[in-house]
């Protein structure tokens, strides 16, 4: 059963269908043939305006020709589909040659790395550590140090009281009063921690910031030890060709007293930026302890004799790593902390 007229709707179909790259031209070809507007379907909807005689020559050629087209469409649009979702999935499929995303690494905070360093300096010198309270007696943190009632420390001004005879501990000296009233010399102690001062905040000044002091108490200690040991300190923290010079200073709680300076790391001496042209650096004030201190936790000055001396943990971290800006350590801006992984 075939008419010219179909035949010529059929071929150019077929030729459209081998032709076709997708399945959605498959669908072109589909919708341009036996959708509503198609060639085919517009053939048949036109019969009644053919002669009588020709009517069902043209319909029966035309509607095999439709189941015809039709078989032929779905079965190629299934190809057409089912390979084109293949190669979507070998597109999508895992690349295992693509190199690994890395996790986030942290960082210790450079504060936790100057403590460390610090304490690790001191424990290989045979000193252990000591903590106490942030919360102390004003007979701790002042009376026992020997610091006068009258001493600007002893202000409110100066020092976060919580009642008459409680505060924020000032230094952790208080920890080490502790310390030798609990036990017998030899003291061989380092106290790291956090201390609180009422001072308003800029570039060098913070209300809470970290200390770390250190005392040795027994028979015959002397001021050599103290020279000895800052500067094993020294060469450990700031390099071996670390020379240090004591400078004479006071405290209430040491005499004599003396505040220490290291050369300047950066230009061993000779006077730059770092050290404001001084060619040292200061980093800790000490002295032997004052003979009134030894007496207050029931150590005999006549028989015992020891040294202590107080670092700032900002102060040597700042120094270490060039930062002139206190504050960055308390902001936890990851830009600053991330440049100590
Ligand atoms: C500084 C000075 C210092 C001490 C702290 C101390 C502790 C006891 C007895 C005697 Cl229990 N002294 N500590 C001594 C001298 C100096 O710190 O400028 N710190 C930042």
């Amino acid at each position: 059963m075939a008419h010219p007229r179909v035949d010529a709707i059929v071929e150019q179909a077929r030729a459209a269908v081998a032709a076709a790259q997708s399945s959605s031209e498959l669908e072109a070809v589909r919708v341009g043939v036996l959708g509503r507007q198609g060639s085919l379907t517009q053939l048949l909807r036109s019969l009644g305006s053919l002669a009588p005689e020709e009517r069902p020559l043209v319909g029966a050629a035309a509607n095999e020709a439709k189941r015809a087209l039709e078989g032929l469409l779905d079965a190629r649009l299934a190809a057409a589909s089912e390979a084109e979702r293949q190669a979507d999935r070998s597109r999508r499929r895992l690349d295992l040659t693509l190199p690994g995303r890395r996790p986030p690494k942290g960082s210790f905070h450079p504060l936790t790395r100057v403590h460390d360093e610090i304490v690790a300096i001191f424990a290989g010198l045979g000193f252990s550590v000591a903590e106490g309270p942030e919360i102390e007696t004003d007979y701790h943190n002042f009376e026992a140090l020997n610091i006068p009632r009258d001493h600007p420390a002893r202000d409110m001004q100066d020092t976060f009281y919580l009642s008459e005879s409680t505060l924020l501990r000032t230094h952790t000296s208080p920890v080490q009063i502790r310390a030798m009233l609990a036990q017998k010399p030899p003291v061989r102690i380092i106290v790291p921690g956090k201390v609180y001062r009422r001072d308003v905040v800029d570039m060098t000044h913070s209300p809470m910031f970290h200390q770390v002091e250190g005392l040795a108490v027994d028979h015959g200690i002397t001021m050599a030890d103290l020279k000895g040991t800052l500067e094993l300190f020294a060469r450990e923290m700031f390099g071996p060709r670390s020379r240090i010079r004591f400078r004479p200073s006071f405290f209430p709680f040491t005499e004599p007293s003396a505040e220490v300076d290291v050369v300047c790391f950066l230009c061993h001496g000779d006077g730059c930026r770092l050290c404001k042209e001084g060619g040292w650096l200061e980093i800790l004030g000490c002295g032997m302890v004052h003979p009134r201190v030894l007496e207050n936790v029931g150590y005999d000055p006549e028989e015992l004799t020891g040294w202590a001396f107080g670092m700032g943990i900002e102060r040597i971290a700042m120094l270490k790593y060039g930062i002139d800006d206190l504050r960055l350590f308390f902001e936890n801006d990851l830009r600053f902390l991330e440049q100590f992984a």
